[in-house]
Formats: structure tokens, sequence, C-alpha cells
């Protein structure tokens, strides 16, 4: 049995992205392992957040973890700011930061250059956060988006920095990537990850979008004038982008895709793309929307934290007694 550990912050209206690079696989490898998944609300106020927006969207957010899969009897599903032990061991995380190997994270990187002279420090500290969310489960395996290779590399180094300064303490994970759907890009800037903050909604597909809207996405989407539906990155970031999505909804390769596609232009092919999307996501909206009426969700919630924080606040003590961080 492995420990696993993940979480998505309630920022915005989750998009195809992370139901493909993340969420999916959170239910995938429920079944035997001890899971942990949080709603991590104490990243999303590294950027200014609406107090009533973050709110609902805290909510929203475990409907939508379970209305995609997570069995609560099986998994852990909690919200980052109730267990109070992800900030403590956060700002130790952070002690043992150096602030180059912070400035060099490109997520710091194209985020703080939104941010003009006022760049939030949360958004630098964001690394050892998460750092401190992974580490406090004792995890072995994190099921995130491509993304977010470069944050569990510095969670390994902190969890060695500290092992190799204080004793054994923390685990040290390892990232666990799905096949297809890793990295979702953006439907009008395929060259760009899809993102929850992106200002072009008709870039994104959201978990919560109508059929209509889908539909009318997918047919706009970027793609090229050659007609042809072959897989090429570099060359045809717009196609390879809809070849992985539709990969990742259908369980196919990517030369099954090719093949379905031989010498049938790009309509069929996005109608195709669209069609699937829509029979992946309806299930999940139509449970997401009993869920959220259902009080049932603030006990699963309530039951969650009381969890966490039991296995969370082992851990910290150990962190703390190993640093000399007590009184007795
Ligand atoms: N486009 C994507 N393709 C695959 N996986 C993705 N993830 C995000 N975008 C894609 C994965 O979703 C999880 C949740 O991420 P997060 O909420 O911590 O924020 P993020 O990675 O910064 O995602 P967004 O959507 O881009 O949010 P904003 O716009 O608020 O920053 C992670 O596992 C991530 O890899």
């Amino acid at each position: 049995m492995s420990v696993i550990f993940s979480g998505i912050q309630p920022s915005g209206n989750l998009t195809l992205g992370n139901y493909l690079g993340a969420l999916r696989n959170f239910s995938k490898v429920q079944e035997g392992n001890e899971c942990y998944y949080c709603v991590v609300n104490q990243h999303a106020i590294t950027v200014p957040q609406d107090p009533k927006l973050l709110h609902e969207r805290t909510r929203a957010l475990a409907a939508i973890y379970i209305a995609s899969g997570l069995d609560p009897e099986q998994s852990t599903l909690f919200v980052q700011s109730e267990v109070p032990e992800h900030a403590m061991l956060g700002w130790i995380m952070t002690t043992l930061s150096y602030v180059g190997e912070l400035e060099r994270m490109t997520q710091y990187k194209d985020k703080a250059s939104k941010r003009g002279d006022s760049i939030p420090a949360g958004l630098l500290t964001y690394p050892p956060l998460m750092a401190a969310d992974i580490l406090l489960y004792q995890t072995n395996f994190v099921p995130v988006g491509d993304d977010q290779k470069q944050h569990l590399e510095i969670t390994r180094d902190l969890a060695q920095r500290f092992n190799r300064l204080y004793g054994d303490v923390f685990t040290i994970p390892e990232i666990y990537l799905g096949q297809d759907g890793t990295r979702v890009m953006s439907l009008q800037e395929p060259t760009k990850k899809m993102s929850k903050s992106d200002d072009n909604t008709t870039a994104t597909i959201y978990l919560l979008d109508t059929p209509k809207d889908i539909e009318k996405k997918i047919k706009r989407a970027q793609t090229d004038s050659e007609n042809s539906v072959h897989y090429d990155r570099e060359k045809k970031p717009g196609i390879s982008n809809l070849i992985e999505i539709l990969s990742a909804v259908t369980d196919q390769t990517h030369e099954q895709v090719e093949q379905a596609y031989a010498g049938k232009g790009y309509g069929a092919f996005k109608k195709d793309v669209a069609d699937a999307v829509i029979a992946v996501l309806e299930p999940i909206q139509q449970r997401y929307e009993e869920l959220l009426k259902h009080p049932d969700l603030d006990d699963i919630l309530d039951k969650g934290s009381a969890k966490a924080h039991a296995k969370a606040s082992e851990t910290y003590e150990k962190a703390v007694h190993a640093m000399g961080l007590y009184r007795k």
C-alpha cells in the first residue's frame, strides 16, 4: 500500500487540463492505497482572490472531486486551511529553501511576470508550502500534471535537505504522471498550457461547460491548414493537442487516432473530439449538481479534516522534535 497525496487550487473553474492531468488519476489510484486529496485554498491566496468566490469554489471543488470518481470512504478529502500543520510545516520548509532556487521556478516566473512591481511573496514561497502539503502525509506518490514536475523536484530536495540536517523524518515522494493529458494545451495558443486563470475563455474547456460551448470551442480551436490528422507537437501543436485529448478521453493511442482519421478532414475529427469530451464530462456535471446541494458534503469534509489532521500532526511533531523546535 502506498500513500498518495495531491491537491488542486480553488482558484477558478476547473479545466479539462486539471481533469486529465490530475483529477482522473486521483480516482484511478485510490483502490488499495492510502490517499489524501486536498482543496489547496492557501495556495489559491498566493494571488488575490474574491473572498465570497473563494469560499464557494472551495466547497464546489470538493464536490467535483467526488463527482469525478473519488470515493470518500476510500480517500480522505479535506480543505488545506482546516489542517493548520500545512502552514506550520510550510514555514519550516520556507526556512530551508534558498531564494535562488525559488526564483528559478517556472511557475513563479510566469505568475510574477504578470504582477508588475507588486509580486506577492506567497508566489515565491509557494513551493515550500507545497512541499509541506506532500511531506506531512509521508507520501510515496503525487499524481499531478506535467507542469508540476519542477515543484515535485524541489519537494524532494527539501525533504532530503531536512533529513540530512535533522535525521530521517520525511519519506521522499515521487511524481505520478498519467499517460495522455499530462499537459493539455490552450485551444487558442496551443504552445501554452490550458489554465483556469486564462482570460481567454474560448481557449479553455471548463469541466462545467455546456455541450454547446464545448462543441463551439473545439470547432474554433487553432489548427493548421494541412487538414491531416497527424501527431507532431512541434509542427502541428493544435492538432496534436486535440489528438492527445481524444486519446486521453477514449483510451486510445495517438496511432489509433491517426489511423481512424486518415483521409478525413479536421471538421469530422473536431466533431468527434467534442462528442468524446462531452461524453466524459456530462456524467460528472450531473453528479456535481446533486452533490453540491447534499448536506453529506460538509460531513465528508469534516471527517476528512479530522483524519488528515491526525496524520499530519504526527509528522509535524516528529519534524519539530528533530529540529529542537519544542520546549518539553
Ligand atoms: N493544462 C493542464 N494539463 C494537464 N494538467 C494540468 N494541471 C493544470 N493544468 C493542466 C494539473 O492540475 C492540477 C491542479 O493544479 P493547480 O490548481 O494547483 O494549479 P495549476 O497547476 O497552476 O493549474 P491552473 O489550471 O493553471 O491554475 P491557475 O490558472 O490558477 O494557476 C495540477 O496537478 C496540475 O499539474
